[in-house]
């Protein structure tokens, strides 16, 4: 790798609004410029306001889009594919640089999209630039600054990356209605809150009973269950295997670093095979069997064992603000486990639980997931 990397470039929301100049934010701010050039096919003494003409407002268009939404959605695959081989990634007045795509690759998947952002275009003395707003509380966390080298040829490597197909929308499916009862509880929830975190862009698609039985999505769902997720050729099914998935696209998720990410996963497969059949085993017995004659005799059990669970979860997050490190997957799923047996004061037995679950679903990317999933349901509140 390439680098000069003994400062730590990391980003505190910047302090005003961006009516700036580039020469004044470069000397507060961070300023990625990243090259899309290739030597061979560079010219000396190009002005950018050239080679943006040269472009054409339609691929300049095309390109923002492309920028923006890999950004957003934490493409690191999607901006890589934009970069030159020989692209160089600096962040004036801070001394680090990285040469070459291995090693911007390298720093995109290490710690930039810890936060999730949304971008806006611009431009800074002639150049195409984005102002990058860090989440959840999108302050202005840095002014990217995309510098085009490329001469000539600049036009036909812009048809060439816009007639390459681009990565279709995700699909979640989820049930077409659901009762008050479970809505928050149907499990799609949890990989809405992942994508919302991640900030990857997702469609629904709404399923009623006959569609769960239909061939078509047994071969997706062998339980005929939901959710689902669709992502072009992938077909995952199993709650925690969909936000597994979505986690791996954002290290805000699942951290890249070995020991990092074997604590998170860890806890993932906690949530769904040591904590989640104890509130399900709940849920069975007041909900799917509440008039059976054994339920009465049987609750008791049940609560004492989920008990046992919930109260090892809460001796480890006594000194712990997230199941791990910071907050990622795992918490999302430890979260929905808790949300389970939220018709009953269980949770509220420990407090440290209590401020846990409440602590993550302040979050507002959870917001955005509940709001939707809520809406979604809604929609069909009167049949069809
Ligand atoms: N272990 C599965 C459970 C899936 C599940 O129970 N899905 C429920 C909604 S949360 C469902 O599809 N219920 C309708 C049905 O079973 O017909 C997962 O985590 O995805």
């Amino acid at each position: 790798m390439s680098s000069r990397d003994d400062e730590q470039p990391w980003l505190d929301p910047y302090p005003t609004d961006p009516s700036w100049s580039y020469g004044a934010l470069e000397s507060v701010e961070l300023a990625c410029a990243l090259q899309r050039a290739r030597a061979a096919l560079t010219l000396p003494g190009r002005s950018q306001q050239a080679t943006l003409r040269e472009l054409g407002s339609a691929r300049e268009a095309e390109l923002v889009r492309r920028f923006i939404g890999a950004w957003e959605r934490s493409d690191i695959d999607a901006l890589v594919a934009l970069l030159a081989e020989d692209a160089r990634f600096t962040m004036p007045p801070l001394r680090t640089w990285l040469a070459g795509r291995a090693a911007i690759e390298g720093f995109l998947r290490s710690r930039v999209f810890a936060t999730p952002w949304k971008l806006e275009a611009t431009h800074a003395n002639g150049q195409l630039a984005f102002v990058c707003r860090q989440g959840p509380a999108w302050g202005v966390g840095a002014l990217n600054v995309l510098t085009l080298r490329a001469e000539a040829s600049l036009a036909a490597l812009m048809e060439e990356a816009m007639s390459s197909p681009e990565r279709p929308t995700m699909k979640l499916i989820t049930l077409k209605w659901a009762p008050p009862l479970v809505r928050g509880l149907v499990r799609d929830l949890r990989a809405r809150w992942a994508l919302e975190e991640a900030g990857i862009p997702y469609e629904v698609v709404q399923i009623g009973q006959e569609e769960q039985r239909a061939a078509a999505h047994l071969a997706r769902q062998p339980f005929g269950q939901v959710p689902v997720l669709l992502d072009g050729e992938v077909t995952l099914f199993e709650s925690g295997a969909l936000v597994q998935y979505i986690a791996e696209r954002s290290p805000a998720l699942l951290p890249s670093e070995p020991a990092a990410r074997a604590e998170v996963t860890s806890w993932m497969f906690t949530a769904m095979s040591t904590l989640e059949p104890a509130a399900s085993n709940l849920q069975e017995v007041d909900w799917c069997n509440a008039q059976a004659p054994w339920a009465t005799p049987r609750r008791p059990a049940v609560v004492d064992f989920l008990r046992t669970r919930f109260g090892s979860l809460s001796d480890w997050l006594r000194d712990r603000d997230h199941v791990t490190g910071a907050f990622s997957a795992a918490d999302i799923l430890v979260t929905a486990i808790l949300r389970m047996v939220r018709h009953t004061h269980i949770v509220a037995e420990w407090p440290v639980l209590t401020a846990y679950q409440a602590r993550c679903e302040a979050r507002p990317a959870f917001h955005r997931a509940l709001a939707d999933h809520a809406a979604a349901f809604a929609r069909f509140d009167g049949g069809s």
